[in-house]
């Protein structure tokens, strides 16, 4: 495709936090993407550019400027426009024009050459991939804790984890959700759209999860730790005790035990490689251990991941690398280690729902994409609903 036009303006996230939404236009026809952000981010991620007031001015300016100067009257395939936006951008971790500037420009023309071809972006997206498209599992984050709720629970994400075509799936998170709503009545909602109650046991909210579980069929729990928000001086931090690295694993083998688990996401320290190999040979069989800050995203990081036989699974977020294309090379890492692929949103969203298509188009195991609390996370809950209407018509 020959870009016509490149044009970014501010909007605000779901924390009400600057971020970017761009428009590419060819062929007269226009697509607009918007970027999330996350607030426990790894620190291997590529860089989000913002001001010292948290401002998006220099990554709107270099969409822009910069950006849309080498792009905009030329024509590119997908691969190529992404391989240009990583090449001017010129440093390993897009801190110079800033992964954010660079993935609104990315998705924006993904969702632009679909609208191109008149196909669904699913499609597109499966196309481009080479993978087989279906419906992810819904792991639905029903109460925050964590860095995205102050710490009010210990670890940040409680999730039900939904099996099914994404019409039943949905139904019964919802009834789940809306269950677990009678019981915490009164209860704020955290960053993610999910309760944010306290509880000072550690089992409670896993004796509340397990209890409203077993009241619906396809259904089991997880927990996402993100443990290097509560890792400090070689101890992890937990409701006002420490513990060493195998304390925590035994803890949570504890749990693993006792309640119908699914998976635990980044259970150690993001540069705690050593720990997350024993403990996957250690509960690798029965749960899926998933990587988050600890890959980010990146296909290197997989494939070092891969050698350490440190994980089983790997969440993927396309603002943690900041292009499509490395997102798909990441899903491809991933798939070649034969671990599983979740797609996930960030904690500070917009109504975008990209991260929708890309998890059914690449045919993720699941999808992280929160509570019912909140609009932006209804939107990619919506989204998928209308995908799965469209596969069905096609
Ligand atoms: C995570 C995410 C999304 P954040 O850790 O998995 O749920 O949180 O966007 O804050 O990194
Ligand atoms: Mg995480």
């Amino acid at each position: 495709m020959r870009i016509d036009r490149l044009e970014a303006v501010m909007i605000t996230d779901s924390r009400g936090k600057p971020t970017l939404e761009t428009t590419i236009s060819a062929n007269a026809l226009s697509a607009t993407a918007s970027v999330p952000s996350g607030k426990s981010t790894g620190i291997h991620e590529a860089v989000e550019l913002r001001g010292p007031d948290g401002n998006v001015a220099e990554a709107i300016a270099n969409v822009n400027g910069e950006i849309a100067r080498a792009i905009v009257g030329k024509r590119f395939s997908l691969d190529e426009l992404d391989a240009a936006l990583i090449k001017l951008d010129g440093t390993p971790n897009k801190s110079r024009l800033g992964a954010n500037a660079i993935l609104s420009v990315s998705i924006a023309a993904q969702r632009l050459l679909a609208m191109l071809e008149d196909i669904p972006l699913w499609k597109a997206i499966e196309k481009r991939a080479g993978t087989t498209a279906g419906a992810p599992r819904l792991f639905m984050n029903v109460m925050n804790g964590g860095v995205h709720a102050d710490f009010k629970l210990p670890f940040q994400e409680y999730l039900v984890v939904v099996d099914g075509t994404t019409r039943e799936a949905f139904a019964t998170a919802k009834e789940a959700f809306e269950k677990l709503g009678e019981r915490l009545d009164g209860v704020p909602m955290g960053d993610e759209g999910g309760y944010a109650p306290a509880f000072d046991q550690l089992e409670e909210p896993f004796e509340i999860l397990a209890e409203l579980v077993a009241q619906f069929p396809h259904t089991s729990i997880a927990i996402d730790a993100a443990a290097s928000e509560f890792y400090r001086d070689g101890q992890y931090h937990i409701l006002d005790a420490s513990y060493s690295a195998d304390d925590l694993a035994r803890i949570y083998s504890g749990l693993v035990e006792k309640f119908p688990f699914h998976s635990i996401e980044d259970p150690f320290d993001e540069e705690s490689a050593g720990d997350f190999t024993r403990f996957t040979a250690s509960v690798g069989e029965k749960i899926l251990v998933i990587g988050d800050d600890f890959t980010v995203t990146n296909p290197d990081r997989i494939l070092k991941a891969r050698e350490e036989r440190a994980i089983n699974a790997v969440l993927i977020k396309p603002n943690q690398i900041g292009t499509v294309k490395e997102a798909i090379e990441a899903v491809r890492a991933t798939s070649a280690a034969g671990w599983k692929s979740v797609a996930s949103h960030r904690s500070g969203e917009t109504n975008d729902t990209f991260i929708a298509d890309f998890a059914y188009g690449v045919g993720a195991h699941g999808i992280k994409a929160g509570g019912l609390g909140q609009k932006e996370r209804m939107e990619k809950y919506y989204r998928l609903l209308a995908i799965e209407r469209e596969a069905e018509h096609k």
